[in-house]
């Protein structure tokens, strides 16, 4: 404790010779933002390898309906009995799956590693608000991923009604297979990561607030730390809806209250009749976290975008301000309209009419940002390193996957599309894949800052490749299936006639999904190999603006060793006329500018040479398709 204690007394971590650090306080638990953010990012890809993998199995069963696949009998034991996967499990990993990469992988590994690495060091403080919180937060995450993995071991197996776990199913214990054991688990699970994401979000908000270095207006922060303070209040403001609504789950299922039943009969439902309650009562608590959720995801995401693409366009980011107001925008929108999730569970139409209208509005800010990127991008100098290049990835995916999200804002088309393989599609671009490259991208960009090396630069860009055509070979043509009303969460479809003529089409996204996790693999042999062995990394790779370069690497606990840089101006200062580099740091002084809050009108961009350190070929894309041909040499 003498580490917390040492914090509450708010002194400067110059000098750190007085607390020893062993291995358990340095790597185990560990009170550095850095550190903590690190274990994040490794946890959440431990995750997304499990959920990559589930989704491989159940992939090949869709694929291949009645194939025997021996490999699964010694994969799965009783689950995968004679080389067939079990019906009850396939529902069991759609479910896992989505919780997994949903809440696991996309909010705690994203938002977690981002917001820990860089909402101190990018406002420039010497740490989290509360270190020892922020601590908790990380336990809190790695027990509920613990408890979710263990569910996978017991009888019964683990939860099975679907991500959203909608009652009955995951009310009476008895329903399914995965209703037992498996579900408690499951809202165990839940519960234990609503409070991790709470310690979190409250130290992140905290920390925007009260920490920002002398200089650090509001209005100069990058806009990566905005997205994670609104990210976080979106966090803070609706999991407590789903902590609640798991509770009350908790007591239907072991205390015999009837929240979520009705008319249950006592022999179906444990011995006590249910009545009086409502299942649509839990899909309302569960979507107004639910929506929110999905914005969780992608605020992170979009902020680790603008960064990126403004570094890497060398040009100030286009519409600062109006991305804010986006930002702020999306952020009130999206509690609101969770009840067009519902469109089918009876609501008076005229309720219906409400939840659209506030659905289809939110596309209004989704367009601004993504014209911001555009709008940044047009006519920049353009770096294409990995990063860069998964950024441009995710707004592809943010236009082509929110496109259909239109679709499904109108009740009348939603009632039709509902889940079908439609909306399988959509999810999976607009939140799916735009979320992952979003995180992707962070980790290509500041994985020198995490691990002062170099990840090697074509292995990205064939990762990228690889995982962009895997995308939408495989998310795209689930549109067309979904519209010829496939529905979702069906272990086959070969006992209808009507959707056979798609038996070709599932193989063909098998084995679309199939090249994708290979991609991962190739990435995760780069992080981990890169992590000991990569290019040493220089102070500054990217020649970036925000605070987060101008600290050591080196494990240093208080993050600067002298004093804390003073921020002079906003963080998108990239090619202003009459400076001979091409940016400038927020930290350094600038006379000549009377009034740096001001955003450069129209920047003059400067004539398109190459910047000083950028090699000529790197800016035409054919020259890198030729470059990694060449890669063996
Ligand atoms: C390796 C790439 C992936 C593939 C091949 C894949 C495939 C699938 C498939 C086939 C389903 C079952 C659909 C159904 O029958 O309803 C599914 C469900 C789901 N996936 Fe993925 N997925 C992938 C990655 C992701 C990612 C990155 C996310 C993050 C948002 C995600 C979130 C979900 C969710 C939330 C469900 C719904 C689970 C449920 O119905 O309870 N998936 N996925
Ligand atoms: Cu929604």
């Amino acid at each position: 404790m003498s580490a917390a204690a040492h914090h509450e007394e708010g002194q400067h971590h110059d000098d750190h010779g007085h607390h020893k650090e062993t291995f358990i306080s340095k790597y185990v638990f560990s009170m550095d933002h850095k550190m903590i953010s690190k274990q994040f990012l490794i946890t959440g890809i431990i995750m997304g390898t499990i959920g990559m993998l589930m989704s491989l199995i159940f992939r090949l069963q869709l694929a291949f309906p009645d194939t025997k696949f021996p490999i699964l009998a010694s994969l799965l034991g009783e689950w995968g009995k004679d080389g067939k996967l079990d019906p009850n499990f396939y529902l069991a990993l759609i479910t896992i799956h989505g919780t997994i990469m949903v809440f696991f992988v996309l909010t705690a590994g994203l938002s977690g590693t981002f917001s820990n690495l860089l909402i101190p060091l990018q406002v420039g403080a010497r740490d989290m608000a509360s270190p020892f919180m922020n601590m908790l937060s990380y336990w809190f995450f790695a027990m509920s991923s613990t408890v979710l993995i263990c569910s996978l071991f017991v009888q019964g197996g683990p939860a099975s009604a679907g991500w959203t776990v909608y009652p009955p199913l995951s009310a009476l214990p008895k329903a399914i297979p995965g209703s037992g054991t498996g579900m408690t688990m499951w809202l165990v699970s839940m519960i234990l990561f609503i409070v991790s994401s709470l310690l979190g979000g409250i130290n992140y908000v905290a920390t925007v607030i009260n920490m920002r270095t002398k200089g650090m207006k509001m209005t100069r922060m990058p806009l990566t730390i905005w997205a994670f303070t609104f990210t976080a209040i979106l966090g803070i403001l609706s999991f407590p809806v789903l902590f609640g609504g798991s509770l009350l789950l908790v007591f239907d299922r072991s205390f015999g209250t009837s929240f979520y039943l009705n008319e249950i009969p006592a022999d179906l439902a444990g011995g006590i009749e249910r009545v009086g309650g409502s299942p649509i009562l839990f899909q309302h608590l569960f979507w107004f976290l639910g929506h929110p959720e999905v914005y969780i995801i992608l605020l992170p995401a979009l902020g680790i975008t603008s960064e990126v693409i403004a570094t890497n366009s060398r040009k100030p980011i286009f519409g600062y301000r109006a991305m804010i107001g986006s930002i702020m925008a999306i952020a009130i929108l999206s509690f609101i309209v969770w009840g067009h999730h519902m469109f089918i569970t009876g609501m008076n139409p005229f309720l219906g009419s409400v939840f659209m209208l506030g659905t289809l509005i939110i596309a209004v800010p989704s367009a601004v940002k993504t014209f911001n990127y555009l709008g940044t991008l047009w006519q920049g100098n353009l770096r294409l390193n990995p990063a860069m290049m998964f950024a441009i990835g995710l707004v592809s995916f943010f236009i082509s996957g929110g496109l259909t999200g239109i679709f499904l804002g109108n009740a009348s088309l939603d009632i039709n599309l509902h889940d079908t393989y439609f909306v399988v599609a959509h999810f999976h671009l607009v939140m799916g894949s735009a979320a992952i490259f979003g995180m992707l991208c962070g980790i290509y960009h500041w994985f020198p800052r995490m691990f002062g090396r170099m990840l090697n630069e074509s292995l990205g860009q064939i990762h990228f490749w690889l995982t962009i055509i895997s995308a939408y070979c495989v998310f795209f043509p689930m549109h067309f299936m979904g519209l010829a009303g496939v529905p979702r969460r069906y272990y086959a479809n070969t006992a209808y006639d009507q959707f056979n003529v798609f038996v070709d089409m599932n193989q063909f996204i098998t084995f679309a999904a199939i090249l994708g996790g290979i991609a991962q693999f190739i990435f995760l042999f780069n992080f981990f190999y890169s992590i000991f062995k990569g290019k040493k990394s220089v102070q500054n790779p990217w020649e970036s603006n925000t605070l987060e370069w101008t600290a050591p690497v080196k494990h240093l606990h208080g993050n600067w060793p002298g004093e804390i840089p003073h921020v002079y101006r906003w963080s998108y200062d990239y090619s202003v006329p009459g400076h001979e580099q091409d940016y400038i740091p927020q930290n350094i002084p600038d006379e000549g500018q009377t009034d740096p809050l001001q955003e450069p009108k129209v920047t003059p961009i400067p004539e398109r040479k190459a910047a000083p350190t950028i090699q000529k070929e790197e800016v035409v894309m054919f020259s890198l398709v030729k470059r990694w041909l060449g890669f063996a040499q």
